[in-house]
This record gives C-alpha cells, sequence and structure tokens, in this order.
C-alpha cells in the first residue's frame, strides 16, 4: 500500500473500472427511484479545447449527481456537443479539411479530456447536433413549426455582416458589430426564415413567475421580451388628411406634447417632407445609416418643415427627424414631451422647442384641461377613455421581442427541409428526413452571392418530383437550432421513429437543475423556452418550461504580468521578490492583474497540465474551494497547492501504519462515548454537506471537511465508523481517491452507491449555557452560546449586545473579565 498519494495511480484505475461497469448509466424509466435529471450546458467542441471555465460547471453538478445517486434517485446526468457552427467552418477554409473531420477530432480531444475528470456522465446517452441522427429530428420540429404557421418567409431587413457573408440574429449583434469576431454588421433586406417568437412573448414572460432561476436572468429575459403597455395615439397632420400614430407610455402627457420625432427612413417622411428641408433631411439619414449602428454620439436631428397637430391641445407642432427614435420599436414615431422624458428634455434644450411641463412635484396633472387635479394613475385612464370615446387612439401592447430570424449563409449547420416552386416554399415531408448535409469543395458563397450549399452538385440542388424540378432552400440554420431541444433528446438518444418516445419524456419531465454560463442568459435559454412551449402546444411535452432550476456558475478569471511596455509575460518567466514579480530575464518590474483568460494575455491555464501535476480530484477539489460557485474569480495556482495537501492530508490519515486508522479495531462502533467531540462535529459535517450540496454551496462545504480532517488528526485512534461516513462524504467532491480508500478499508461493493449518510439529530446540537453580561457586576443581559466558546468571540458578543451598548453609553470600559462558562463582565 502506497504511503504518499499518487494521483495517477488512482484515477485512471477508477475510470476504468466506472466505465468497464458502466456504473452510472442511467437506471430504466421503470426504475421506482424518484428521477433526477442534471444538465450542464454541452460545450461547443472548439479547436483549443478545455479551459477551466468547463471543469468549474461540470465539477458542480457532477458533486450533486453522485451525491443525488447516493441518496437514492435515478440520476440521468448527460454529455454531449454543440457542434454545428461558424468556428468549424473558418478552420475548415483555413485547414483545407472538412468541417465535419474537424469537428470529430475536437470531439474526440474534449471527450479524452472531460474524461479525465471523472465526472459521472453516462456516456451511453452522448449526442452530437451535427450528425444526421440528430438533426434529422431538428429538421422534424421545423416542420412542424412550418405547419403551424410558426416559420414563413419574410423580406426583413438584416443584420448583414460582410465579412462572413451571413445574416447574424440580434442577439449575435452588440455595437454594431458581430460578437464572435468584432466584424462590422450592416443593415440590408434579404429573404429569410423567421420563426414567430412574438407569438409566446407573454407565455416566455408569464411563465418565467414559476422558476427557480437567478433574479438577474429572469431580469435579462424580461427586458429582452421588453413588454410595454401604453397607447397608440394619432396626431392629424397640418394641411394634409392623414395622420402619424405615435407609441407612448405615458398617454396622461399629451397636452405637454411639443413637438413630433420619426425615425430615419421612416416611410411617412415621403408624404411629410417640405419641399425646402428635402436635402437636409435626406442628407441626415445618408449620415446616420453610415453610422447607424455607432451610438456614441450625440443627440442630432432635423426638422422635416412640416406640422402635426397636436390632437388635445389642438396646437400645431413640429416634426423633427431624429436618431434616437428606433424604426423598429412602437410606430417608428413619438410624441416628445421634454418637460417629462429626459430625451426628449435635452433634444428640445439642444434645438430651443417649448418644454411645457404637465405635472407638478406632487405628480398631479397641470395646464393639461379634463386631467388638472388628476395623479398619473388617473389622468392615463381618463385620457386613454377620452382618446377611445373620440377615436384619437387607443390602448396598446408593445414588445421590444422581435421574431427570431432563422436562416444563416453558411455550410456547417443544418439544412432547411424546403424546395422552392418558384417562390413558392414547398416544406418536404417527414419521410424526406434527414436532409443530409451535402459534401462540397469550398466553404465560401457562390460567385454570383449564393449561401455556400449553392455549390453542391445538382444531384443534392434539385429534387424531382411528379416530373418537375425543385430546387433547394440554400441556407442554414443557425447554430442555436440543435441547442433548442437537446435536453429532450437525452431523454430517449436512439429513437430512431421519433425526437423521443413520450413514455420517456413523461417519465423525466423537465430537468430538475440546469447549470452553465451567463452568457446564455438571453438567446439560448430564450429560444430553447420558445421551442419547448411549441412542443407543448403540440402536446409532446407534458411541461410548459424545461429547465425547473437554472444556476450559473461564475467566470474563473486569469491573472497576468504586464511590464511598461505593455509586454505580457508567462508566469514560468516570472520570479517573485519581496511579495512583487519581476521579469526572470533582465529583472523588469511586472504588474500582475486579474483580467479575462485569453491566449494574448498568456493567463490561459489549461486543465490537462493541472491534472498532470495534481491531479482531476485537486482539480476538482480547487475549482469548487476557489469561492462561490456564482462569484467571478481569479485561478492562483497556490490554492491548486493547498487543496491537493489537503487530500495528502486524508490520505495519510487513512492509510498512516503507524496509528493504523483504518483498522481502529478499539472501537468499531461510532458512538458518542468513545468520541463524543468528533461525533458531534461528523454529524454537523453531515448536515452542512448536505445542504451545501442542495445548494451549490460548496467552498464552505470544502472549508469544513478541511476543518474536520485537521480534528482527526489529532485522534490517536480513530473510528472505522467515522472515517467510512467522512469518505462519503467527501466522495463526490473527489471521487477517485475516496474509491480507493473505500477499496482499502475492505468494502467490496463501490462507494458511487454507498448510500448518503444521515445526520443523528441529536448529536448535531452543539452544547449550550447561558453566558451572562454585566457591568460594574450588575447583570445587563445574557446569550445562549455554545460550551466551547473562544473568549474573543464571547466579548465581541458582549460588545454588540443591544443592552449592553444602551446602558455602557460613552462610558470607557477599564477591564473586560471573562468568568469561563458564566459571565463576562465590565468594570467601567
Ligand atoms: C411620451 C412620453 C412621455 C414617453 C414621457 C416617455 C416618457 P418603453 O418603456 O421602452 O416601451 N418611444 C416610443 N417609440 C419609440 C421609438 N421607436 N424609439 C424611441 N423611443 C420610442 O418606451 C416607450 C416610450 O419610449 C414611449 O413613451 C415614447 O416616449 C418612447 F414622459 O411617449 B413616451
Amino acid at each position: 500500500m502506497a504511503h504518499v498519494y499518487q494521483p495517477d495511480r488512482i484515477e485512471q484505475k477508477w475510470q476504468k473500472t466506472w466505465e468497464a461497469q458502466q456504473t452510472f448509466k442511467t437506471l430504466p424509466e421503470n426504475s421506482d427511484k424518484p428521477k433526477y435529471y442534471i444538465l450542464d450546458m454541452f460545450p461547443y467542441p472548439s479547436g483549443s479545447g478545455l479551459h477551466v471555465g468547463h471543469p468549474e460547471g461540470y465539477t458542480a453538478t457532477d458533486i450533486i449527481a453522485r451525491a443525488k445517486r447516493m441518496q437514492g434517485y435515478n440520476v440521468l446526468h448527460p454529455m454531449g456537443w454543440d457542434a454545428f457552427g461558424l468556428p468549424a467552418e473558418r478552420a475548415a477554409v483555413r485547414e483545407q479539411k472538412h468541417p465535419a473531420d474537424i469537428t470529430q477530432a475536437n470531439i474526440a480531444n474534449f471527450k479524452k479530456q472531460i474524461k479525465r475528470l471523472g465526472l459521472s456522465y453516462d456516456w451511453s446517452r452522448e449526442i452530437c447536433t451535427s450528425s444526421p441522427d440528430y438533426y434529422r429530428w431538428t429538421q422534424w420540429i421545423f416542420l412542424k413549426m412550418v405547419d403551424k404557421g410558426l416559420a414563413y418567409l419574410a423580406d426583413v431587413p438584416v443584420n448583414w455582416c460582410p465579412a462572413q457573408a451571413t445574416v447574424l440574429a440580434n442577439e449575435e449583434v452588440v455595437d454594431g458589430k458581430y460578437v464572435e469576431t468584432g466584424d462590422p454588421v450592416e443593415q440590408r433586406n434579404m429573404r429569410q426564415w423567421m420563426l414567430k417568437i412574438t407569438a409566446y412573448a407573454d407565455a416566455l414572460l408569464d411563465d418565467l413567475e414559476g422558476l427557480d432561476w437567478p433574479e438577474n436572468v429572469i431580469e435579462m429575459q424580461k427586458n429582452w421580451i421588453g413588454k410595454s403597455q401604453g397607447a397608440h395615439i394619432h396626431f392629424p397632420l397640418q394641411d394634409h388628411d392623414s395622420s402619424i400614430t405615435v407609441f407612448t407610455t405615458r398617454p396622461e402627457t399629451v397636452f405637454g406634447a411639443t413637438f413630433m420625432v420619426v425615425a430615419p427612413h421612416h416611410p411617412i417622411l415621403e408624404h411629410v417632407l417640405q419641399p425646402a428641408h428635402k436635402a437636409a433631411v435626406q442628407d441626415y439619414c445618408a449620415q446616420i445609416s453610415q453610422d447607424h449602428l455607432d451610438h456614441s454620439h450625440e443627440k442630432t436631428g432635423v426638422f422635416t418643415g412640416a406640422y402635426a397637430i397636436n390632437p388635445l391641445t389642438k396646437q400645431p407642432i413640429p416634426i423633427w427627424v431624429s436618431d434616437y427614435v428606433k424604426l423598429g420599436y412602437g410606430t417608428g414615431a413619438i410624441m416628445a414631451v421634454p418637460g417629462h422624458d429626459e430625451r426628449d428634455h435635452a433634444f428640445a434644450t439642444a434645438y430651443q422647442i417649448p418644454i411645457k411641463e404637465v405635472f407638478d412635484e406632487h405628480n398631479k396633472a397641470v395646464a393639461s384641461g379634463f386631467l388638472d387635479g388628476l395623479s398619473i394613475d388617473q389622468a392615463k385612464d381618463t385620457m386613454l377613455e377620452h382618446l377611445t370615446q373620440h377615436q384619437l387612439g387607443s390602448a396598446k401592447t408593445t414588445y421590444k421581442l422581435r421574431d427570431w430570424l432563422f436562416s444563416r449563409q453558411r455550410y456547417w449547420g443544418e439544412p432547411f427541409p424546403v424546395v422552392y416552386d418558384g417562390d413558392v416554399p414547398l416544406p418536404l415531408s417527414q419521410d424526406d428526413l434527414p436532409i443530409l448535409l451535402p459534401p462540397i469543395q469550398a466553404y465560401k458563397p457562390t460567385e454570383d452571392g449564393k449561401p455556400p450549399l449553392g455549390r453542391a452538385d445538382d444531384d443534392w440542388l434539385l429534387v424531382q418530383r411528379d416530373g418537375k424540378v425543385f430546387p433547394r432552400e440554400l441556407n442554414t440554420m443557425p447554430q442555436w437550432a440543435g441547442s433548442c431541444w437537446y435536453y429532450l433528446r437525452y431523454m430517449d438518444p436512439h429513437n430512431d421513429k421519433a425526437p423521443f418516445g413520450p413514455d420517456k419524456e413523461q417519465y423525466w419531465g423537465q430537468v430538475d437543475l440546469y447549470v452553465g454560463g451567463l452568457e446564455h442568459a438571453v438567446s439560448h435559454l430564450l429560444y430553447a423556452r420558445f421551442w419547448h412551449k411549441v412542443l407543448y402546444d403540440l402536446g409532446l411535452v407534458s411541461h410548459k418550461e424545461p429547465f425547473k432550476k437554472l444556476f450559473n456558475q461564475g467566470m474563473i478569471l486569469g491573472v497576468s504580468y504586464k511590464d511598461d511596455q505593455g509586454k505580457y509575460y508567462h508566469t514560468q518567466d516570472i520570479i517573485h521578490q519581496a511579495g512583487k514579480p519581476f521579469s526572470k530575464q533582465g529583472h523588469k518590474p511586472l504588474t500582475s492583474m486579474v483580467e479575462k483568460m485569453s491566449k494574448s494575455k498568456l493567463n490561459v491555464i489549461n486543465p490537462d497540465d493541472v491534472v498532470n501535476e495534481y491531479g482531476a480530484d485537486a482539480l476538482r477539489l480547487y475549482e469548487m474551494f476557489m469561492g462561490p460557485l456564482e462569484a467571478t474569480k481569479p485561478w492562483q495556482s497556490e490554492g491548486v497547492k493547498g487543496v491537493y495537501n489537503f487530500l495528502q492530508r486524508v490520505w495519510q490519515l487513512s492509510v498512516d501504519p503507524t496509528t493504523d486508522k483504518q483498522s481502529a479495531s478499539l472501537d468499531d462502533h461510532l458512538n458518542m462515548d468513545a468520541h463524543p467531540k468528533l461525533y458531534q462535529r461528523l454529524n454537523q459535517l453531515i448536515e452542512k454537506v448536505t445542504y451545501d450540496i442542495e445548494h451549490l454551496k460548496f467552498n464552505t462545504s470544502i472549508a469544513k471537511m478541511m476543518e474536520f480532517t485537521n480534528e482527526c488528526k489529532q485522534q490517536s485512534v480513530l473510528s472505522t465508523e467515522l472515517w467510512k461516513t467522512f469518505i462519503t462524504l467527501l466522495s463526490p467532491f473527489a471521487p477517485h481517491i475516496c474509491e480507493e480508500i473505500w477499496q482499502i478499508m475492505g468494502n467490496k461493493k463501490q462507494l458511487a452507491y454507498q448510500a448518503w449518510p444521515i445526520a443523528d439529530p441529536n448529536a448535531v446540537a452543539e452544547e449550550t449555557f447561558n453566558l451572562v453580561f454585566c457591568i460594574n457586576g450588575k447583570r445587563i443581559s445574557q446569550a445562549t452560546v455554545a460550551t466551547d466558546i473562544a473568549d474573543d468571540e464571547a466579548k465581541t458578543l458582549f460588545l454588540e449586545d443591544p443592552k449592553i451598548i444602551k446602558v455602557l453609553a460613552d462610558r470607557h470600559i477599564k477591564k473586560l473579565i471573562v468568568v469561563k462558562q458564566k459571565l463576562i463582565n465590565a468594570v467601567v
């Protein structure tokens, strides 16, 4: 038996055993155990392999999955690959290989790396969104959407990225740039497939209610949907028999509308623009289209020369054009109320337009005719009634959410199961599926501007039916498509008759816990919820929401080192002197910074290196010990050493022949009499670890386990039962070392299904007594405290006691006397 902890000897052995014995295979659905479905956001298998952010979430779910198995659940804990997407296509161009081959190689690498971490996935359920037996069913769901009128073709202004020669979803564009590459994005009109997510706007909003999700994610989803209740109000044009309709959330402020603003390129401009102002407005619009995505500039605008009539004051008000009003929201036109809207106020000030206040400091209407004296809410109701009655407007709800642009001019995605008869799209039948991606030689758009699939052979391009020829749709689906329903496929991954069987779906129901990064707070989670609701309405799933509980792990940052020239240094090229970093060569002083890990900053930590040096158990434990799971936190290599030393200590305590703890025959039965203190500590630990696992608070549990081993170290003899229980508690965190110790202790069955310990309620409670607080010998107050309370802690409690504070007032304490297990007295 090795007396030194050697993770490399242990870890591979157990990984092989688990694999050979299918230890973590999910039980069949007729199991009488309760089910628990715990899911990681599956990774995109990128060429750079796993980074330390992946094991953070994966270890968290693995700890829970392992604990749940031990607690008697039938656990579904799967892993797969979000494998379609642009990076593989770009690599294909670069490396002259097929994206499928690149993806396959990347998956093999990812899988090898993930398997080294001892994660208890049921690999028999592995899925891959780019394999035909998966995307066949993505196409199948798309056909259902076409059937329901939820997928349609439309000429839409799109975000066109010239560098990538493709359109992007709104969610993929930030500040006029493609978030993945930073390439500029412009607007274009194109005929594209759209998914009618707006039909589900209210359901997507309302059903957030019952979810156990982080508040910030719920907030982000609400904002993205952006439901606004207000009114449409018609402003007649002066000298013209048409009108401009505005959307406002403040109809009670109409009396204060002193001008109007329409968005650049608003179609109404054609009718209202006065000849003398035409050139100026056209110039302005042209300039806006050029830098329309650059939001940094000041509020600017031009006057159209035209006037509208405020329908309440009957006064003419000027119509301006400005890009602070957006074409795609509301009606693309606003009534501007500079007295009560900040943006309007800034604009009115800049262009010397009158500002009129219509609510006073008590929020009562003033200078507003029949509204005068009413509160905002009363005024709103009264105005809405007035508008409706006089056909000047009506109540209106708008959403920021837009239908989902679902076409991409790319190769490496799901082909649409659609052909064309002239301009008319014809959905193919379910029996035609899968529509396979054809092999092509180059992945750029064709010379005549068709998407890459335009390069396929005629065999693929043209579909013969009843003597007629129909060309295929050449766009592909966006990368988000496959991840919209993958959690359902894990329930029944090998079904070749349906995406998943109803019996399996009914058994597994919702994902009980979903863990992943905050970057998916809107896009993926909104799209998946939308598809799920469509499937619900089709009667294919039994819950309205896919993910019952969501948890976002925090980002792991890197520590980087930079000299005054801005040059970055690798940690191995650095020495520390008097706690300060210097370059090894040239001895330049460096500044250290905590930043997002990136290759260019030389601060990326490769999980493989950590496993090689310290083992997977140490990596797992460290990532959970770094801080709260949800916190953003820097990687600190000394921290890994710290947890490695802890594992070392656990190993020593298990195998050390001098104290012979593992056989401790003196005291084979764990009981209060033999080790009252340790027995109590163990039960407190059981309670704590059980609670913490349920609430994803792993760092505090690990700290307690460390404390516990320190106490164990001070014992001359340890009970086997006690140590077995401790090893059981530690096993979800550090499974390899614990299985090994478990075996060394003579257990024949694997630890993976050992019953989870239950705390003895009688043993958990701390023994307590009443500590009396006195001032000059007079009893003032008291507190219930643990028998072994430290003096410092007792003094703090004394000084923080409200009654003591009151009686002490400003008096100075000369002496604070602690009489153990009895009282504290302040001499003043
Ligand atoms: C008059 C008013 C007075 C407004 C006031 C606000 C405050 P949310 O809440 O985001 O829905 N608005 C309407 N359409 C717009 C567009 N296409 N581009 C830019 N702004 C637009 O915002 C609704 C408010 O934003 C509307 O209510 C309108 O200004 C403006 F004291 O009307 B409000």
